[in-house]
């Protein structure tokens, strides 16, 4: 099995990808001073969301440093509207104490008339349906917290109003950050991302092709991979392959089996059904040794990429990719960002791909 280190796992949350200029980005945050009591229960509170908390969880100690000092306590009392649905975001809120019901004021599919052939009528024509929990009232309790949760990040994130109203129904204690602070610290986060991903970019010969915005969008897609020495990053044979990678730092080899060992373990069989990635790239350095039962074909190191042969022909993979340095870190690209934005590129890789055919006839292996 390999052994896999996925550095950012889970649902990314897409918070902007408009470019920005480095010297424009604006990271102050404020600092409201706490007791050491405070800070305690402030550390309580997050420690309770944070492996829910993505944002959060995957900034660095500094920056959440930074959002913890941004943050201030608010007491609040019951049946207090603390976000009102369809007012502009303010601030984002992390629970300590109290129960909180999330509302939805919505057009009630009950409030809506039905005609005989099933048509819809007009909304508020008010007949109610009555079914079991249908009040055909226009809010809805969509979510409720008790004493643990966070709200209120969804218009800070996308500049949206707010989507839900939030009210306490006991009295309770939450702790605010004003939305510039957290914007800043969290943008400015996904910014740095994406320009050390925007700044590797530029040195991969095959990005020349594209213009800076589109090199942008690319580092946004991107996600961190890493490899120890001796994975097996892509399987030869393997069908479906849906990502490709760029080599950011270390060395990977790319090699075939010979055509009389196709035999295959089970260890790599079991490889084979679970991994999803494939072959191919650009040769940067010199031809590996032969391993037993394999033909190597070349050795790979930062700025090349591979498994984009497979999103191009929609083919199995054509080569096996493994971890030659003690570790690999890798960017991969999914197929879904590949086919929206590397469209000029894809003719080199298609030619590309003849080239790989080529060279493994020339090298005996099929
Ligand atoms: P906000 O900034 O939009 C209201 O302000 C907050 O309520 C929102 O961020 C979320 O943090 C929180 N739909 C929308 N907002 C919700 C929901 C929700 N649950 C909590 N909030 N739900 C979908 C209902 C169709 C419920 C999801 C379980």
């Amino acid at each position: 099995m390999t052994r896999k280190m996925v550095a950012n796992q889970g649902r990314r949350f897409s918070v902007s990808v408009e470019r920005v200029d480095p010297s424009t980005l604006d990271t102050s945050a404020a600092v409201v001073p706490k007791t050491s009591e405070q800070q305690k229960r402030l550390d309580q509170a997050i420690a309770k969301v944070e492996s829910r908390l993505f944002l959060y969880s995957r900034l660095s100690p500094t920056q959440k440093g930074d959002v913890k000092a941004a943050m201030f306590e608010q007491r609040v009392p019951r049946n207090t509207d603390i976000i009102t649905q369809g007012s502009q975001g303010d601030y984002f809120y992390v629970i300590e104490s109290g129960i909180y019901e999330v509302t939805i004021e919505s057009i009630d599919p009950c409030a809506i008339s039905v005609g005989p052939g099933g048509e819809k009528g007009t909304v508020g024509s008010g007949v109610a349906c009555g079914a079991a929990g249908c009040d055909s009232s226009e809010f809805k309790k969509v979510n409720e917290y008790q004493h643990e949760g966070f709200f209120g990040e969804l218009a800070l994130l996308h500049g949206d109003k707010r989507a839900a109203t939030v009210t306490s129904l006991t009295e309770g204690t939450l702790w605010a950050i004003d939305r510039d602070s957290f914007r800043n610290i969290i943008l400015s986060h996904e910014f740095r991302r994406i320009w050390s991903y925007e700044a590797f970019l530029r040195d991969v010969p095959l990005m020349k092709l594209l213009s800076e915005e589109e090199i942008w969008r690319v580092a946004d897609a991107l996600q961190p991979e890493m490899y120890l020495k001796g994975d097996v990053i892509i399987y030869q044979g393997q069908k479906g392959g849906n990502c490709m990678y760029f080599i950011e730092d270390g060395q990977v080899s790319v090699y075939c089996r010979t055509p009389t060992n196709t035999v295959t373990s089970n260890d790599e069989e079991q490889a084979l059904g679970e991994a999803n990635c494939g072959i191919e790239g650009e040769s940067t350095s010199s031809t590996p040794e032969n391993r037993p039962g394999e033909v190597a074909l070349k050795i790979l190191s930062r700025g090349a990429y591979f498994g984009e042969a497979a999103l191009v022909s929609r083919e199995a993979r054509l080569a096996s990719v493994r971890a030659e340095s003690d570790s690999v870190q890798l960017c991969r690209l999914d197929r879904q960002a590949f086919e929206r934005l590397l469209g000029p590129c894809q003719n080199i890789m298609a030619r590309n791909v003849e080239k790989y055919r080529e060279e493994r006839k020339r090298m005996g292996v099929h």
